[in-house]
């Protein structure tokens, strides 16, 4: 049995309210507050939030929606979440020098992992030698050295495993990617694999392009966008703006989700005054209570039900002058819907009624302009590149791409995700990246396709990865399988971390383990020529600077482009002919080798500078496709949906509105009325009652899958909740134990995060946890 770190401090603090039927408004700006102030002084958090989202300031280091054109920005461009991601990186907590000597890794394996974060900024590169329960301190040099010697005693570079999270920037993630190929290695996995791979790769097929081609403007101008699978009000807060707005100009929204979270019911704009006090705008006009892994079917059926309007009306549904001239595919797509789709199928599915999917047929009949957004409820499935490709038929019937106010737009998470996969970091970039690189830096990279979290976890699992090096992130909280994932870390010979602060992954690690403390985008970044700036793109491909405006957490921090080039430089030696040591010095020189690599960053050094940054091209919104065929493709899928045997549900995990992905910062969960505790799970009132489970009773999540393995997370309380039926939701990381490493989606290899199957065990007589304190290990 999986023994869970202490999330929980005591059962019986958990109290559940009403759920919020609005997002935002005042409590919203209260809530930033509260968080920021127990963080911080009010003169830094003053200074943080007055530079958050400004041209002249950072970039959040929270999602990825994008802010809009300088000159149209409020002085507060930053949601709730948004000012406490910040205010937790400008925390002044400290974890000390004597932190590491009064706690040994084996008790800091057993606190949560809010604790480990509350403990502050980390302030000096420490050490855990072979055989320690220790953390030392050790000076850069030396850090660097132990790194560098492990990697060159490496029989193979493909035994060195590099990870990225999103919130590293474009510099950061390209000399990273430039290392770890002049290494000689493609082993470059980063959180995208657990995230929108799926999206990448669905898009990639279709179009010929993985991201999106929407711009804000186009959320504003469209006459219809569908939200499906995300949850904005929490995940994307500034998204509901965009909403509002488009909603204002006539446009109408529908809403697909098992939960009816929060933000999609009723947002208060909590940066104009009648927002903070009002009743706020309803956001979703039409709300489909979908089931769990439902959408392929649900966008199969709209897409039979246009086929057919279009049959009984011909010349008026579908945009055949773009079928015809853009497109690849459509009879036999067409054929293939029409053989396949079945009602009752549909209705089991989706657990909706075929008269609420013909109201959204009429109301894509009544739009000229569509969008679809969509997030982790999509991606993170068995059949989520099917089911993308899906929505993306779904667009090309009537045309609703590349136009003004119409698209795809996958909501990126991470602030810098999608740009961090710009410069480079994937295991498997094309021959055309690869020659580019090979042709600026004069070095053959290699071309074997690299591992992805998934393949990189199952290669330390069984010793043929023996270093481990992560560029921001928590990989091993992040990751499935969280007992095999463990396991697989500890087998390394080395894990290092490049990090702001502490978790999990610091504490659960190889036989030997580095911590390289760096500075976070709120600070600033002073090098011998100066001061420095970064860059990230956003989930609409503007790549805009971000400047950090504090004084650093320690003085003993360093950037991640200076330790990522020094530990190049100390591996390398002159291997390959790169001044890595000019990259620390200037990050405009790593900008120029970015524009001559990279397409669409030609003369990076100047657009960059200017306010806002500048658009990265797509090629879909100038009418080409670049796909084999040059059209876009339509793509023929084989219905699926997910089932679960009599006594089970379909659990999915998600974030509540008080986390930054695997660091909770509270145990409260405010527009869910869930207070108090994260080991909940939500359950509809009707399986409750089938199966006979009370409000509150204690049960175990109990994983079942065809592996026959029994993957359990204990000691959660039942919360009655408007989930669709058969489903369950509960929290990610602590329900990531549940998700077997083997159980990923077709195609993308994405963990299916939002498709478990879970029986809910009683708990027995006696073995229900006393309280505890937060921070006391597990019993
Ligand atoms: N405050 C905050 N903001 C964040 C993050 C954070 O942790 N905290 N994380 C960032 C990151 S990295 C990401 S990727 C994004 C994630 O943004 P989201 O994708 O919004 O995040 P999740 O909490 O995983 O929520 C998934 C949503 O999909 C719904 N869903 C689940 N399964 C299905 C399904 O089968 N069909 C449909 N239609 N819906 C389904 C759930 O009910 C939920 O509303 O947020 C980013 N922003
Ligand atoms: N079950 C389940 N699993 C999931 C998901 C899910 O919905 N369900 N979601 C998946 C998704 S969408 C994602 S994106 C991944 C997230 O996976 P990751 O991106 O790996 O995880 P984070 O929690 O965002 O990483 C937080 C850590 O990043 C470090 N950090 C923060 N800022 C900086 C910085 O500026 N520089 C550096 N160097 N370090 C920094 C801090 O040390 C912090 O502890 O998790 C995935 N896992
Ligand atoms: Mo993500």
């Amino acid at each position: 049995m999986h023994k869970p770190p202490n999330e929980e401090p005591g059962d019986d603090r958990l109290e559940v309210t009403p759920p919020k039927t609005w997002a935002a408004g005042a409590p919203a700006v209260y809530h930033a507050m509260k968080y920021s102030l127990d963080q911080t002084s009010v003169r830094r958090t003053g200074l943080t939030l007055l530079n958050l989202n400004q041209v002249r300031g950072f970039d959040c280091p929270g999602c990825a929606w994008p802010e809009p054109e300088p000159g149209h920005r409020p002085v507060n461009e930053y949601c709730e979440n948004g000012a406490k991601h910040t205010n937790d990186e400008a925390t002044s907590r400290r974890v000390t020098d004597d932190f590491f000597r009064r706690h040994p890794i084996s008790e800091l394996a057993g606190k949560s992992d809010r604790w480990l974060n509350q403990q502050g900024r980390l302030t000096r590169p420490v050490v855990k030698r072979p055989g320690s329960d220790h953390y030392e301190p050790i000076s850069w040099s030396a850090a660097l050295d132990l790194l560098a010697d492990e990697l060159k005693a490496l029989d193979s570079p493909n035994e060195a495993v590099f990870y990225t999270s999103g919130r590293a920037s474009n510099e950061a993630a390209f000399v990273l990617q430039l290392f770890a190929r002049a290494f000689g290695t493609n082993n470059l996995p980063d959180c995208s694999n657990m995230c929108h791979e799926s999206s990448g790769t669905a898009l990639n097929e279709t179009l010929g392009t993985g991201k999106g081609d929407v711009s804000l403007r186009d959320i504003h101008h469209a006459d219809l966008i569908l939200t499906v699978g995300q949850n904005p009000g929490t995940n994307h807060p500034r998204m509901l703006t965009a909403l509002e707005n488009c909603k204002r100009r006539g446009g109408r929204i529908v809403a697909v989700n098992p939960l009816p979270e929060a933000g999609l019911v009723r947002f208060k704009q909590p940066q104009r005054p009648r927002g903070v006090i009002g009743r706020g705008t309803q956001i979703a006009d039409r709300f489909l209570h979908i089931r769990i892994g439902g959408d392929l079917a649900l966008f199969q059926a709209l897409n039979l039900l246009l086929l057919e309007a279009e049959e009984a009306a011909p010349g008026t549904v579908l945009d055949r002058g773009f079928i015809d001239a853009h497109t690849q595919g459509f009879e036999e797509f067409a054929r293939h819907l029409r053989a396949t789709v079945s009602w009752p199928e549909v209705e089991e599915a989706t657990g909706l009624a075929r008269t609420q999917i013909e109201e959204v047929r009429d109301m894509v009949l009544d739009s000229e302009r569509v969008i679809v957004c969509w997030a982790m409820g999509l991606t993170q499935h068995k059949h989520g590149v099917p089911t993308i490709r899906e929505v993306v038929n779904f667009l090309l019937l009537r045309g609703n791409v590349g136009r003004p106010g119409t698209g795809a737009c996958p909501v990126r998470g991470h602030s810098n995700v999608q740009g961090d996969r710009t410069m480079g970091i994937w295991e498997q970039m094309p021959d055309h990246f690869l020659d580019a690189l090979a042709r600026e830096f004069h070095f053959e990279p290699p071309r074997e396709h690299g591992w992805d979290s998934v393949n990189a976890i199952r290669a330390m699992r069984d010793g043929r990865a023996k270093v481990f090096l992560g560029l921001a992130g928590n990989f091993v909280r992040a990751v499935p399988d969280s007992e095999v994932s463990e396991a697989a870390m500890r087998n390394c010979r080395l894990t290092a971390h490049i990090s702001t602060k502490l978790n999990r992954s610091h504490v659960v690690c190889g036989e030997s383990a580095l911590i390289l403390p760096t500075l976070g985008r709120t600070e600033r970044d002073v090098q011998v020529t100066g001061e420095q700036f970064v860059t990230v793109e956003d989930s609409m491909s503007q790549v805009h600077a971000s400047h950090g405006v504090l004084e650093p957490a320690s003085k003993h921090l360093l950037s991640e482009v200076a330790i990522l080039s020094r530990l190049a430089r100390r591996t390398l030696g002159d291997k390959v002919p790169v001044r890595w040591e000019r990259f620390e010095a200037d990050y405009d020189c790593v900008r120029d080798h970015i524009s001559r690599v990279v397409p669409g960053f030609e003369d990076f050094n100047t657009r960059v500078r200017r306010p806002g940054g500048f658009g990265l091209p797509n090629p879909v919104n100038e009418g080409v496709f670049p796909t084999p065929a040059g059209k876009a493709l339509f793509s023929r899928n084989d219905f699926e949906a997910l089932t679960a045997p009599p006594g089970h549900l379909i659990l999915q995990s998600l974030r509540s509105h008080d986390q930054w992905n695997t660091v909770p910062y509270t145990d409260d969960d405010r527009y869910r009325g869930i207070h108090g505790s994260r080991r909940v799970v939500f359950v509809n009132w009707y399986d409750m009652r089938e199966l006979g489970l009370e409000e509150g009773a204690p049960v175990d999540l109990v994983g079942v899958w065809k592996d026959g393995v029994e993957r359990r997370a204990d000691d959660f309380r039942v919360v009655g909740y408007p989930t669709s039926r058969g489903c369950a939701a509960a929290y990610y990381p602590e329900t990531n134990v549940l998700v077997p490493l083997d159980s990923v989606a077709s195609f993308s290899n994405t963990p299916t995060s939002k498709g478990i199957v879970v029986r809910l065990e009683p708990r027995r007589e006696g073995r229900t946890t006393a309280p505890r304190a937060e921070g006391e290990p597990s019993p």
